[in-house]
């Protein structure tokens, strides 16, 4: 039986009480690390098993940021290597333990280096435009702010669960100019941006983008009027097995994310469709900044010597 801590993990992650794709990678793996130090095993078979079970739990949670299945794997991966080699009870436990530990500074670091090389694609003066909340994102205003660059942006609220909120506050505690505005005005303010900057949820080996809802008509919307994409994301948001988007699968939440319960009880013959995410395409999209160096077209070739570059 998993711990209490790993239940009550894999619940925040699936409500969303803990939520953004780095966060969630993180969190799956702290809990993993608690599930390593709780278990209590006899035998090396018992204590995979344990987190087998654990790993199982957590993925069966969010079926689109890639980042949580990549953290497990950065874990489980040597695990079993170490368990298929006859390693001992306790030694399996510190390769847990270890592993988690690393991931989580790792991916603390990756956040940290994307603000210093996304910093720089800002100008001393620039207007950005942002969807959702993503914290590479927001590390990217903070060593912007830090450098001393007058920036301001118009932050999309993003329907249905107005992430958009977050972003606006982190902003403006940055000294921000912060213009918080409704999805469908996007296009409207467009000509006053001079870039759009988003997050990433899962980066298919083409660099199709998966990110919450709304990003692929805001990359849209930025074609149209000329205007650059940048997106930030840390290397274990590669889906290193998805050759293209579509690949990538899109999680569909519940309707009452969108509507009150009393719209569905009187409105029985509309469906209700709830998609947390959308693919753009790759020629949308004009860079891709990760801790390993900002990724430039054609996206298949710089992700893949990205990764090999990296041993992934
Ligand atoms: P960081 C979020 O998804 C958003 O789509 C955001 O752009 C992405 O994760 C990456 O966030 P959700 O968890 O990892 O709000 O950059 O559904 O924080």
């Amino acid at each position: 039986m998993p711990s209490k801590f790993l239940l009550s993990t894999a619940e925040k992650i699936r409500d969303m009480r803990i939520r953004g794709a780095s966060k969630i990678a993180r969190a799956a793996a702290e809990a993993m690390m608690e599930e390593a130090s709780l278990a209590k095993a006899d035998s090396p078979e018992e204590f995979a098993g344990i987190m087998r079970y654990a790993a199982g739990c957590l993925l069966q949670t969010r079926p689109t940021a890639v980042s949580l299945p990549n953290a497990i794997e950065y874990i489980m991966a040597p695990l079993e290597k170490a368990f298929s080699q006859g390693s001992g009870v306790e030694e399996l436990r510190a390769i847990v333990r270890g592993r988690a530990k690393e991931f989580v500074e790792n991916s603390v670091q990756a956040t940290k280096k994307i603000g210093v090389l996304g910093a720089e694609l800002l100008g001393v003066k620039s207007v950005v435009m942002t969807h959702c909340h993503s914290t590479a994102v927001v590390s990217i205003f903070a060593e912007a702010r830090k450098q001393g660059k007058f920036i301001s942006a118009f932050v999309k609220e993003t329907r249905p669960r107005y992430q958009g909120h977050i972003t606006a506050r982190q902003l403006s505690e940055l000294g921000v100019k912060v213009n918080l505005i409704v999805d469908s005005a996007a296009l409207y303010y467009m000509d006053r941006v001079d870039a759009v900057l988003v997050g990433a949820d899962a980066i298919a080996m083409d660099g199709s983008v998966a990110n919450k809802i709304g990003t692929r008509l805001t990359a849209l919307a930025a074609a149209k009027m000329g205007k650059p994409v940048h997106v930030a994301a840390e290397t274990y948001k590669i889906a290193l097995k998805a050759k293209t988007g579509s690949s990538i699968p899109i999680e569909m939440r519940s309707p009452l994310e969108v509507v009150p319960e009393e719209f569905v009880r009187e409105n029985r013959g509309i469906e209700i469709l709830n998609p947390s995410f959308d693919v753009t395409e790759p020629e949308m999209i004009s860079d891709i900044v990760t801790e390993a160096g900002v990724l430039s077209p054609p996206f298949s070739a710089s992700i893949m010597e990205a990764v090999s570059r990296l041993g992934y």
